[in-house]
């Protein structure tokens, strides 16, 4: 295996380098980590050394950059973890239809409640399209748990890459105070107890850098 790299953000605030982070994590990866502060007067040149889109995370593999989040955790699972997707063909249709929902909508949520780990705003940041879309998610997480979430306490049972994609949300439905019922707080409650999870959790408290209102 040649050396693996993942660039990423600030851990307190990069929701998108959290998921290719998560995911290289959940597949024992051994990796490097070049962390690139957001916001900052350098950040973008910094970001562009490394990134074709000019955004985190990247994940450098020898003489290949795989970049956007979503296509990093796909890399990662065909090229090195063959159980980051459902094993069964129409299930794992599901998994990437809500991976994609997710990767590609959700904005009144990014931009009213950004990921900001280490604080808390209770009831911040809600709209009533900030609502519609929590709603959307809550039926997303409740009908993975009750199809497909037989044989373990995530969203298709064991870890996918759907939790991975959930696991920002989660950041946010912490920060925000948002509430949940007893089913979707045990599904939450159960990726905050990844060991991966209180890892990047741990560092996001001792990061300094503080930015305001930021967006991701
Ligand atoms: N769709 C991209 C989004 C990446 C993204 O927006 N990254 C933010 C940080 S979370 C970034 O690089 N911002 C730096 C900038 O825009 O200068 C993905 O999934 O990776």
């Amino acid at each position: 295996m040649t050396e693996l790299t993942l660039v990423i953000g600030n851990k307190n605030y990069s929701s998108w380098s959290l998921r290719a982070w998560l995911v290289m994590k959940q597949a024992g990866l051994k990796f490097t980590e070049v962390r690139i502060p957001l916001d900052g007067p350098t950040t973008h040149a910094e970001i562009r050394r490394y990134s074709p889109s000019g955004k985190v995370p990247v994940l450098i593999d020898g003489d290949l950059k795989v970049w956007e989040s979503l296509a990093i955790c796909e890399y990662v699972a065909d090229r090195y973890a063959d159980d980051l997707w459902p094993a069964d063909i129409a299930v794992r249709a599901i998994a990437r239809s809500i991976c994609a929902e997710m990767h590609a909508g959700f904005q009144n949520l990014r931009e009213n409640m950004p990921m900001d780990c280490r604080n808390r705003y209770p009831g911040e940041g809600m709209t009533p399209g900030v609502q519609a879309e929590i709603d959307r998610i809550f039926a997303i997480w409740r009908q993975c748990r009750q199809k497909f979430g037989t044989g373990g306490d995530m969203l298709f049972g064991k870890f996918t890459v759907v939790d991975a994609m959930f696991a920002p949300v989660v950041m946010r439905f912490v920060t925000y105070e948002v509430k949940l019922n007893a089913e979707l707080k045990a599904y939450a409650e159960a990726i905050l107890a990844l060991p991966a999870i209180q890892e990047w959790l741990a560092a996001a408290y001792t990061e300094t850098e503080s930015i305001p209102q930021i967006k991701m």
